[in-house]
């Protein structure tokens, strides 16, 4: 196995260390033991959410890594989070490549607004829920996002992940994404990846709009869930991801949008405090001893557009 492979799975297992650690304070436990339809995960304040269910998650493809979660919300967690937004609805916004400041743009039609992280039990629950199918702890992910398509509106293909440094500040780069719909869609609304592997394949079924055709296409439906990952498992960026909201045609699109970092993104780590010169692992003076720094560049040092964790080690900071 070469390092890339063997520092991806270390990563995949010390992600799954934090998820567990993170799992024992936020999530003390599965209740009901008898099977998992009456299981429970219990939540910080004592409240209840439904468990994670592998058995309706479907996988999509493998370039980009995308997955399909069948009724991940009731139809009455949707109908709260509309109701939640419904008369705070504001323009969306879109970050700008090079300042990445928030600017209006026709690529985003849409309006949205963003809830407060655990605003109510209904909302923590769902949180808690998107971070077991994930395996990425809730402190990674940015509060919701509730968006409202009506007739003609879209959102143009786009990378989730940044191409400024300035978001990345927080948390780093957007690893995955949990985009939730929370309605049916008379016609058009698919999420669509042009860049997918499984380009024009999609589920058997009538009524697809024109757009959809441009790539692999997920019709919105009440409830159902989509992830998918923005970066490799070397963390480097996945231009598949690619990804797109059709014109609405006919009726309404809600959704929801989940976007996890590679860190925390409501404390600052290390790297963000202190002028980036800090390791972020405790094994980077070995591995840089070892090469590191020239054979994994990305991940030891970093790239254009995203710091690497061992800088310090790999002595590459500016100060
Ligand atoms: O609402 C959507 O379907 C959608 C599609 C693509 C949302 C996003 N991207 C996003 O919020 O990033
Ligand atoms: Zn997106």
């Amino acid at each position: 196995m070469d390092f890339g492979n063997s520092l991806a799975l270390s990563l995949s297992f010390l992600f799954l260390l934090a998820h567990l650690s993170h799992s024992a304070i936020q999530l003390p436990g599965w209740l009901g033991d008898k099977n998992t339809q009456e299981s429970v995960l219990r939540l910080n304040k004592g409240a209840f959410t439904a468990p994670f269910d592998p058995t309706r998650v479907t996988p999509l493809s493998w370039h980009p890594r995308a997955f399909v979660y069948k009724k991940f919300l009731t139809d009455a967690e949707c109908d709260h989070l509309i109701n939640l937004a419904r008369d705070k609805l504001e323009l969306s916004m879109v970050a700008d490549n090079d300042s990445g400041k928030s600017i209006k743009s026709e690529v985003r039609t849409s309006s949205g607004m963003f809830l407060q992280k655990a605003q109510d039990e209904i909302v923590a629950g769902i949180e808690a829920r998107i971070a077991a199918w994930t395996f990425l702890p809730v402190e990674n992910g940015e509060s919701m996002q509730i968006l409202h398509y009506e007739h003609g509106q879209k959102y143009e293909p786009h990378f989730d992940f940044f191409h400024d440094k300035v978001n990345q500040e927080m948390g780093g780069h957007r690893v995955a994404t949990v985009l939730m719909y929370l309605s049916d869609v008379g016609k058009g609304g698919e999420t669509v990846f042009p860049n997918s592997e499984r380009k024009m394949s999609r589920s058997n079924e009538d009524g697809w709009s024109d757009c959809a055709e441009q790539g692999y296409a997920v019709k919105p439906r009440k409830g159902d869930a989509l992830l998918f990952f923005s970066l490799h498992p070397d963390a480097t960026t996945d231009n598949k991801s690619l990804h797109g909201s059709c014109p609405v045609i006919e009726g309404e699109k809600w959704s929801a949008t989940k976007w996890i970092h590679v860190r925390s993104f409501d404390k600052p780590s290390k790297h963000e405090n202190n002028g980036n010169c800090v390791d972020e692992n405790d094994n980077c003076p070995i591995w840089a001893k070892n090469g590191e720094c020239e054979k994994n560049r990305v991940y030891m040092v970093g790239s254009e557009d995203s710091y690497g964790y061992c800088r310090k080690s790999c002595k590459v900071c500016s100060s």
